[in-house]
This record gives C-alpha cells, sequence and structure tokens, in this order.
C-alpha cells in the first residue's frame, strides 16, 4: 500500500495522523535513533525527515540509520533535491505555492523528478504554503519568499484551492519551525471548509492541546518537529490528542 494511502487509512480509522519531523543535521546526530525509537513504540503514524541545510557530508548515513531502525514510514520532506536519497519510502513532491519564485514552484522539482523515477520512490503531490508564524522562518529565508500574512485567511485559501485544483493530495500548512504563533485554527477552518484533500498543519505546535485543537478545526495531519526534539517522551501525548477516534 502507498504511503499516502495508509496515512489516509489512518485519518479515516483514529481521526488524524501525527507524524514526526526529524532534522537529520549533525547537531542532532545524538538524538535522532533515541527519537525514531521512541516514535515507533508512542503511537508516531510516519516519520517525515527534512531540513533547510545539510551541514555535513552524514546525511544519507542519517537517513538509513532511521530507515533501518524505524517500524514507520520514512518520508522525505525536502528542503532540496540534494536530500533525495534510496531509503525514503516516499516524498512529498513539494511545490511552494505561497511564494513567487519558480525555483520553488517547479524548478526544484523538474531537476528532483527525473531522480525520484529512477529511485522508484512514491511522490506525494503537496501544496505547500507557508503562513507568517511570527519570526522570520528558514523557509522564507532560505526560498526567498514572504510567507502569507496570518490575517489574509482568503489569500491562504485561494492557494490551497489552487493546490487542489493543480492536482495536488495534501496541503501543507505551515508556520515554520519553531514559530511563536502556529497557523490558526481560523485558517485551519477556512482551508478545510474550500477543500476536500487532507491539510497537513505544522510549525510551532508545541502542546497537545494546541495539535487537538487544530485537529478539531480540520487539520488531518499534524506535523511537531521542534517540541520533540526537546521531549522524545511528549510524543504519546500528541499521538492520544490527534488520535480523537481511538
Ligand atoms: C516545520 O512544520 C514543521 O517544517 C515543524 O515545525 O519544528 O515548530 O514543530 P516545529
Amino acid at each position: 500500500m502507498s504511503v499516502l494511502q495508509s496515512l489516509k487509512n489512518i485519518i479515516e480509522s483514529r481521526g488524524a495522523s501525527y507524524v514526526i519531523l526529524i532534522d537529520p543535521d549533525k547537531n542532532n546526530q545524538k538524538s535522532i535513533l533515541s527519537q525514531v525509537e521512541t516514535a515507533n513504540c508512542s503511537n508516531v503514524d510516519a516519520i517525515f525527515v527534512g531540513g533547510s541545510l545539510m551541514m555535513d557530508m552524514n546525511y544519507n548515513d542519517r537517513v538509513e540509520q532511521i530507515k533501518k531502525l524505524s517500524n514507520i514510514p520514512v518520508v522525505l520532506f525536502p528542503g532540496g533535491v540534494n536530500q533525495i536519497n534510496k531509503y525514503f519510502d516516499a516524498v512529498l513532491f513539494m511545490s511552494l505555492l505561497s511564494g513567487r519564485n519558480p525555483h520553488y514552484l517547479i524548478g526544484e522539482q523538474v531537476v528532483s523528478a527525473p531522480i525520484i523515477n529512477d529511485l522508484k520512490l512514491e511522490a506525494i503531490p503537496t501544496g505547500y504554503i507557508l503562513i507568517e508564524g511570527g519570526d522570520i522562518s528558514s523557509v522564507e529565508f532560505m526560498s526567498g519568499t514572504r510567507p502569507i500574512p496570518m490575517d489574509k485567511v482568503d489569500i491562504v485559501v485561494a492557494h490551497a484551492l489552487a493546490g487542489q485544483f493543480l492536482g495536488m493530495k495534501l496541503i501543507y500548512l505551515e508556520a515554520g519551525s519553531g514559530a511563536k504563533k502556529p497557523v490558526s485554527t481560523n485558517i485551519i477552518k477556512q482551508v478545510k471548509t474550500a477543500i476536500d484533500i487532507p491539510i497537513i498543519v505544522g510549525g510551532g505546535i508545541k502542546s497537545p492541546e494546541i495539535a487537538e485543537k487544530s485537529v478539531q478545526a480540520g487539520a488531518s495531519i499534524i506535523i511537531t518537529g521542534t517540541i520533540i526534539e526537546q521531549d522524545y517522551n511528549c510524543m504519546v501525548e500528541f499521538a492520544d490528542a490527534i488520535h480523537w477516534k481511538d
């Protein structure tokens, strides 16, 4: 079964899906495997792996280790084409819809498509929408694109609709890693009303309560990265809050 289908099945049966984000940067070298071990026994549904930069040459080795240890799907959440390798079960094939930088709208995708094809990786078409989370995010800086202001709800909705009409299978509402403000429940509600493909929400989700409210508003997949780097044990509480049908 495809990774996308397995996530959809979980959304259907458990109400929503919980995914952790691991940044395989050298700073996290020591903690990566503990994070995977904890995820294996904490009702986490998948691991997204990615980061804005690779700061050394051991990235591929770390991804291999993550894949070997993980009992759940390992999906690339790409910061760039150089992060693709054979160890992933799937790749979020993202277009940064909120930006107007052609390189991240279609340039990276053209470069990466033949490699993904050659590796026979599952590509999950994903519309990526960056929303202003209270600080300049790594995505904003690295992509040279401006986020949509949090109060411009109609603009976010229009981008999400455009993504759906372009054939995206998922819409990712991103406030940026470590965001001061997560994506508002108002935005999630309005996007949920407008589109019928699953909504991923991430960035600045620091508590199970925020995760639960985001799911109640219409999020189908919740991503946490920064908070679980600080405390692996909170994965169980996040999973409980997100899997509301259990
Ligand atoms: C970033 O949405 C993810 O791309 C996760 O954000 O690190 O703030 O959990 P956090």
